[in-house]
């Protein structure tokens, strides 16, 4: 054999770089390893969205023609890890050749790239092409900014792929609908059921594999229901654009008690495995939109998302990583409580989300930015622990997008290099963006003291702590205002109520 071709287990795309660059005849490997399943606790889920897709796309190319070695979890003694893989391929092969496209973490780079082939054998990876811009075009658009922002990055974008553009300029005259995009869930509005998807027969036997093999891992497997092939990715998201996209804009930010789900798209575990395509899904988006089937703020709000955030931050992670991953800006060093776990908290915000994040391996992003995120940006828990904990609970999750969502988003780690300001808020936020507030044990309206939300008074506490860092930073300057306005009193009130709270975390 010349040639081979090794499909890692979040490359499922038939268009992906490395079967393209080799020969129609290459046998393909693809293997279910330890240290990939293992590298964090992975949620139940997660393990079986991946070991399932993979084999239903095992499948697929081989209905094509292809042939395929897989290589199923425990099934051949002695491969543990991605490089003890690269050595069976050319002991048991001796290809000219092995082809692998770029891996999507920096940890798996480096292993790959350090793989010491033998004589004969050569590793040609290849670029990863499943995302809208290259490493190249981000760091040419990042060279010599003072500040990367989204919002400039995502406009050269709109510009460059013509999505939601017309003679130069944007569609309906603004760039971004963000402040049309934050509208609370009224009282008796009833959030439709997602239909639910059963496994079928290769996914059942994953669900058993990681039932008898990870159910020391966090989460349920019980609700198990992501697309695990293309074409059920696809009829999900023809769902979410009949009947979610028409008012993803208005919902965007608002959370609702018992609702994981709300109007958001469910997309990010099928477009990280390689199952959508970013493009085609923002195109489709588009075309509601010009069918008059969804308005602009929904449509923009949705394409922002994909276009500008997920492709703003994959940039990012390349450009900064290996030093981005150690940075942390506040030096929090508070260990990240066990109900981040067990979800037992008096606060029904952070046990909603976690409850959710256990149940489906999902939470919505306001749920992960303002309320765990916010909550551990506020407490100054560690951002290793922070990171390590969003890394295993999420079906969606790879470092990638992963480290600078938390590190950066939530965290304000790095310092800025995400975001202008820190995403810290009070309880008054959580009431405004949702109904949690009425079934909490403490009480929203209260600044200080046992029963008020712990949020308010951490927010203050967080703000005093870090004023050297944030005080000069122009957008936090009416924070500091209302700060100074407050007395000694009150100002000893909070550094009590947060003292006494921190300290029985
Ligand atoms: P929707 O809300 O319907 O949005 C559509 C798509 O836009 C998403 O599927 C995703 O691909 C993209 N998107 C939206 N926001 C972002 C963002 N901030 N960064 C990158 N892409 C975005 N996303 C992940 O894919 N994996 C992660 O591990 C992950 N970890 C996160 C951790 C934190 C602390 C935060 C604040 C956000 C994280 N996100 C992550 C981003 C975002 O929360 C999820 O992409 C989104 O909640 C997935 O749900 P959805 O598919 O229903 O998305
Ligand atoms: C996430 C994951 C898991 C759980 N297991 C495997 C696996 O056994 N084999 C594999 O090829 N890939 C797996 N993956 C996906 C990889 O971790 C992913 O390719 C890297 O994290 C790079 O994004």
């Amino acid at each position: 054999m010349s040639e081979a071709v090794l499909i890692l287990g979040d490359q499922l795309n038939l268009s992906l770089s490395s079967l393209q660059a080799a020969g129609s005849d290459a046998e393909i490997f693809m293997a279910e390893v330890a240290e990939e399943a293992g590298y964090v606790g992975h949620h139940q889920q997660k393990i079986v969205l991946v070991f399932s897709a993979m084999r239903h796309f095992a499948e697929k190319l081989r209905a094509q023609g292809r042939k395929v070695h897989y290589l199923a979890y425990g099934e051949q003694a002695g491969l543990a890890s991605m490089d003890d893989v690269l050595s069976h391929i050319a002991d048991t092969k001796a290809p000219h050749k092995i082809f692998v496209a770029e891996p999507g973490e920096y940890r798996l780079d480096k292993v790959l790239r350090g793989w010491a082939a033998p004589a004969g054998t050569s590793l040609v990876i290849t670029p990863d092409t499943r995302f809208i811009a290259t490493h190249e075009a981000f760091a040419t658009w990042a060279d010599g900014r003072k500040q990367l922002r989204m919002e400039y990055f995502y406009r050269d974008l709109r510009r460059q792929t013509g999505i939601l553009m017309q003679n130069g300029e944007p569609i309906g005259g603004q760039w971004n609908y963000d402040a049309d995009n934050r509208k609370k869930l009224p009282a008796t509005h009833i959030v439709p059921k997602r239909p639910r998807r059963k496994p079928d027969v290769i996914t059942k036997a994953v669900i058993d594999l990681v039932t008898a093999r990870f159910s020391n891992h966090f989460g349920e497997l019980e609700n198990f229901a992501w697309p695990v092939t293309q074409e059920e990715a696809e009829a999900d998201f023809e769902y979410f654009l009949d009947n979610c996209l028409p008012v993803f804009g208005d919902f965007q930010d608002a959370m609702k008690s018992g609702e994981a789900f709300v109007y958001h798209s469910l997309v990010g575990s099928s477009l990280n495995l390689g199952l959508l395509d970013p493009l085609e899904v923002c195109r489709a988006a588009e075309a509601r939109l010009h069918t008059h089937q969804a308005p602009i703020n929904a449509v923009e709000g949705f394409i922002r998302q994909i276009l500008g955030w997920r492709e703003f931050i994959r940039g990012v992670y390349w450009l900064k990583m290996p030093d981005y991953a150690q940075a942390n800006y506040f030096e929090a060093n508070r260990a990240l409580p066990d109900f981040y776990y067990t979800g037992k908290t008096k606060m029904a915000c952070l046990r909603e989300a976690i409850e959710a994040t256990r149940e489906h391996a999902y939470a919505h992003h306001i749920q992960r930015l303002m309320i765990t995120g916010n909550f551990a940006l506020l407490a100054g828990i560690a951002p290793e622990a922070v990171n390590k904990w969003y890394l295993e609970v999420y079906a969606d999750a790879y470092e990638w997008v992963q480290l600078p969502n938390t590190h950066g988003m939530a965290l304000f780690a790095d310092g800025g290099v995400v975001g202008s300001k820190p995403y810290a808020a009070s309880g008054a936020y959580v009431n405004r963006m949702s109904d949690y507030c009425s079934a909490c044990a403490y009480k929203v309206k209260e600044p200080t003291g046992d029963t008020a939300c712990p949020f308010n008074y951490l927010y203050w506490d967080f703000m005093t702590r870090h004023r050297d860092k944030l005080g000069s930073n122009p957008r936090m300057g009416m924070v500091y205002r209302t700060y100074d306005k407050m007395d000694d009193e009150r100002r000893a009130e909070i550094a009590n109520s947060a003292a006494k709270f921190l300290g029985n975390l």
